[in-house]
């Protein structure tokens, strides 16, 4: 969320729905506060229509649970912005650099070449993959994280801890 055109997008996308009072969205915390009556509009209709402005909500299923304040009338919703989204050009790029890698890999199999050329290859591959991951956890860090911390919400700062780490450990597993 880095742009008030898109801030007005998501208001004026939540304003449309019947039963809304009232939607600002914050730029700092990247989040929507929505005033509506519940027993006319379920979340699923709300992050419906931030999603059809162009944007994502997070933990969309677990929103009622997590995000409803004062008796259910006002729901906070956390925006997303993903960490990457100003690389993701240059990302995807670097992925389709990938497969073509791994592209090159299955030609080199089926063209019956040494086993230490075709190992040597998946090292190469497998070094670009995780040079895109470093890539998106950085930014994840730089951004996700960061704004986490800054929003001053201790639950949110631990649950995007936890997920953290949980992806490090996945991450490590893997290799
Ligand atoms: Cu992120």
């Amino acid at each position: 969320m880095s742009c008030a055109a898109c801030i007005a997008r998501v208001e004026s996308s939540l304003r449309k729905l019947s039963s809304v009072e009232a939607a600002s969205v914050n730029l700092a915390t990247e989040r929507a506060r929505v005033t509506y009556d519940p027993s006319a509009l379920s979340d699923v209709e709300i992050i419906d229509a931030i999603e059809r402005s162009g944007h994502k909500a997070h933990n969309g299923a677990n929103l009622a649970a997590s995000n409803r304040v004062e008796s259910g009338k006002h729901e906070r919703i956390r925006l997303m912005s993903h960490g990457y989204a100003p690389e993701q050009k240059a990302i995807v790029s670097r992925l389709r650099r990938v497969e073509g890698q791994l592209r090159g890999l299955q030609g080199m199999v089926e063209d019956d070449r040494y086993c230490i050329d075709i190992l040597t290859q998946i090292s190469a591959v497998s070094t670009a993959l995780d040079g895109v991951a470093l890539k998106i956890l950085e930014s994840h860090v730089e951004h996700c994280i960061t704004g986490a911390l800054a929003s001053g919400d201790p639950e949110e700062a631990d649950e995007k801890r936890r997920e953290l780490f949980e992806a490090i450990h996945r991450f490590n597993r893997a290799h």
